[in-house]
């Protein structure tokens, strides 16, 4: 068609403090260093990279940080910071990519989308492919890893109140909230999650349904009210056997075909319009394997087909 071509707007967010280990505030160069942007740019989008987010001229809010909270001080720079900034991507209509980073950023990129969308009137969807259901919160969280608490927060579950500081709260009712890939879950949060009635796609029943009806059921809540969704991708989904570079490994993963075929099906739909890639840990990855493999999984989800992807050295030449 003759229509310009769609905007992608990248923005880096280095933050590693909310993991307990350290390492991916790499993430965001090893992605563009495994060609995140000239897929893109080869798939006719126009990508704008805005760089990595730095937090060091932003001042400290003067609230009283929350128990079993690590970090919370500067993760508050950081949250109200990539929250602004997600609020204005947003609104010049290109579909922001925000690279982690551990998943707290999340907290900031997700109630940006959700203030554009509040004032556009469509519904915000979240879809959350994770091994962790990160509905932790200080009252819950064995850790204080403060990346285990940032669904909750989404949902609006109380504790992280002054998170924000000024930036305006979107929350996201708990029933928009899909949590997909889910292996590991701690007591007090598992009680937590039933107890908002939150939808969870947990691994046996993607063993038992497979992804393609369980997301086609996820991309038909969204179009039943003309709703978008926000994708919040940590690279921990996927088996640690396809991603190994990642702090939190869990095993009994998404297969590299599972990945696949769940970004073929919602680049299909159409739904979403914004998206997290976090918990990419370049220290802890084997040559770049995982951020390679992730790179692939975006491009499948912004329209690579098994049909275009170049042809093996090692096939072998048809006859004629
Ligand atoms: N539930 C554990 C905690 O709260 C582990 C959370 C780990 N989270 C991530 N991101 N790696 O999903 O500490
Ligand atoms: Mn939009
Ligand atoms: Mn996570
Ligand atoms: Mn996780």
């Amino acid at each position: 068609s003759s229509a310009p071509a769609k905007k992608i707007a990248v923005l880096g967010a280095p933050i590693e403090i909310g993991a307990s280990q350290m390492g991916t505030l790499m993430g965001p160069d090893a992605l563009r260093t495994a060609g995140l942007l000239t897929l893109l740019e080869g798939l006719g989008f126009a990508v704008e990279d805005h760089g990595n987010l730095s937090v060091k001229n932003v001042p400290a809010l003067e609230d009283t940080p929350p128990e079993n909270t690590k970090h919370y001080r500067e993760i508050q720079r950081w949250i109200h910071t990539i929250s602004s900034r997600a609020y204005e991507l947003a609104r010049t209509g290109a579909i922001p990519i925000f690279l982690g980073g551990d998943h707290s950023l999340s907290m900031g990129s997700v109630n940006g989308v959700a203030r554009h969308c509040r004032e556009t009137g469509r519904e915000l969807f979240v879809m959350w492919l994770d091994a962790h259901a990160d509905y932790n919160t200080p009252a819950t969280t064995i850790t204080g890893n403060m990346h285990g608490m940032s669904a909750a927060f989404l949902c609006g579950e109380a504790g992280l109140d002054s998170l924000l500081g000024r930036e305006p709260r979107a929350p996201i009712d708990s029933s928009r909230l899909e949590l997909f890939g889910t292996r590991s879950i701690d007591k007090l949060e598992k009680d937590l999650v039933k107890l908002r009635r939150i939808s969870v796609v947990d691994m046996r029943k993607i063993d038992e349904f497979g992804v393609s009806v369980l997301i086609r059921r996820v991309i038909d809540k969204v179009k039943a009210v003309d709703g978008v969704l926000h994708l919040s991708f940590d690279v921990d989904f996927l088996d640690p056997e396809v991603a190994p570079g990642v702090g939190t490994t869990v095993p009994g993963g998404a297969t590299y075909r599972e990945a696949h075929l769940i970004m073929e099906l919602l680049h299909d739909s159409g739904i979403v319009h914004s998206l997290d890639i976090v918990e990419l840990n370049p220290f802890l990855d084997e040559r770049g394997r995982t951020a390679r493999s992730v790179v692939e999984l975006i491009g499948s989800l912004f329209g690579q087909q098994i049909s275009d992807r170049p042809t093996p050295t090692n096939a072998i030449p048809p006859e004629h």
